[in-house]
C-alpha cells in the first residue's frame, strides 16, 4: 500500500516536471519571438504582451510539443506553430472578453485586456494576435524540407480557429436557444469553440513530426475528445448548470470520464511513451492523475 502510494506519487511529479519543462521551453521560444519583432507599434506591442505573456497554462502548446515527442519529431520544427496557437488562443480571450461579447472585467486575476488598454486597442490587439500567427508560420520558407507539412499544419491551424472552427462556434454560442437544443447540438458546439483547438495542437504535433495518416487521425481524435473533456469540466466548476442539465442521463463527470477514457485508448492505438499524454487527460479534467 505504502509503496504503491510512493509509486504514484513519483508519477505525478514525473507528469509536472515534464509539463513545466514543455511549458518553460515553449515560454523561451515565445519571448525570444515577441522581443525580435520589428516595426511595430509600441503601443499595440504592449497591449499584446499583457495577454500573451500573462500566465496562461500553455496547454495546447504542451499538447502539441507532447506529440511531436511521442511521434519522435524535432521540436525546433513546432515551436513557431505552438506560438502561432498560443496567439490565436489569446486572441480569442481577448476578443471574448469584449462588452460586445462575455463583457468580462477580469482574466488571470487582471483587468481584461479592453479594460487596461481600451476596447479598439484591444480589438486590434486580437487582430494582430491572429494575423502574426499566421506569419510566423510561413516564415524561414527557404528552408523548404518541410513544406509539405507546413502547409498542411497551416490549412489545419486556419480550419480549426476559422468559420468551421473556433469562430463558428463562437457564433453558435452567442445565437444558442437551449430550450430547443439537444445534446448533439452541445457536443458540435464544444468540438467547434473549444476542442478543435486542441485538436489542432495534436494533429500539428503529428503532422511536423512526419506520422502517418493513422497516427494523425488518432491525435485528431485524442485532441478533440479532450477538448470536450476540457470544456465540460470548466462548466462544472463555473456551475453552468443550464448546460449540464444536458447530461443528465449519466452525470457531467461520469460523461467526462468516458470521453477522456476513450481519449486515451486512441493513444494506446498510436503507441510509444503515451504516459504523459495519458496523464494529460486527467489533468485537463482536472481530475488527480493518480
Ligand atoms: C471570440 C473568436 C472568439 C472566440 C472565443 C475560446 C473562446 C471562443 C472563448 C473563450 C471563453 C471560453 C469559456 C472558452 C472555452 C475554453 C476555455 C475554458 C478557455 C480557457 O482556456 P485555458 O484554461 O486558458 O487554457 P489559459 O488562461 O490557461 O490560457
Amino acid at each position: 500500500m505504502k509503496n504503491n502510494l510512493a509509486k504514484l506519487g513519483a508519477i505525478k511529479l514525473n507528469f509536472e516536471k515534464q509539463f513545466l519543462n514543455y511549458k518553460e521551453e515553449f515560454e523561451k521560444y515565445l519571448n525570444q519571438y515577441i522581443d525580435s519583432l520589428k516595426g511595430v507599434p509600441s503601443k499595440l506591442v504592449e497591449s499584446i504582451k499583457y495577454s500573451l505573456l500573462s500566465g496562461g497554462k500553455r496547454i495546447r502548446p504542451v499538447l502539441m510539443l507532447a506529440f511531436c515527442d511521442l511521434l519522435g519529431g524535432n521540436k525546433e520544427m513546432v515551436y513557431p506553430f505552438a506560438c502561432a496557437l498560443e496567439m490565436i488562443h489569446t486572441y480569442s480571450l481577448i476578443h471574448d472578453d469584449l462588452p460586445c461579447m462575455d463583457d468580462d472585467q477580469m482574466r488571470r486575476g487582471k483587468p481584461c485586456n479592453h479594460i487596461a488598454f481600451g476596447e479598439s486597442t484591444a480589438v486590434l490587439a486580437g487582430d494582430a494576435l491572429l494575423t502574426q500567427a499566421f506569419e510566423i508560420v510561413s516564415s524561414n520558407h527557404e528552408q523548404n524540407d518541410f513544406c509539405l507539412q507546413k502547409l498542411k499544419s497551416i490549412n489545419i491551424l486556419a480550419k480549426c480557429s476559422g468559420s468551421s472552427g473556433m469562430v463558428g462556434g463562437q457564433i453558435i454560442d452567442l445565437n444558442i436557444d437551449l430550450n430547443s437544443s439537444s445534446l448533439k447540438n452541445i457536443l458540435e458546439l464544444y468540438t467547434m469553440k473549444t476542442a478543435m483547438l486542441f485538436s489542432a495542437s495534436a494533429q500539428i504535433g503529428a503532422i511536423m513530426a512526419g506520422a502517418d495518416d493513422k497516427k494523425i487521425s488518432g491525435a485528431k481524435i485524442y485532441g478533440e475528445k479532450i477538448g470536450i473533456a476540457f470544456q465540460i469540466s470548466d462548466d462544472i466548476s463555473d456551475n453552468e448548470n443550464e448546460i449540464l442539465d444536458f447530461f443528465k442521463f449519466e452525470t457531467p463527470e461520469k460523461y467526462v470520464e468516458k470521453i477522456s477514457n476513450e481519449a486515451k485508448l486512441e493513444l494506446q492505438k498510436i503507441g510509444g511513451n503515451t504516459d504523459f499524454l495519458n496523464h494529460l487527460a486527467d489533468y485537463l479534467t482536472k481530475r488527480s492523475i493518480v
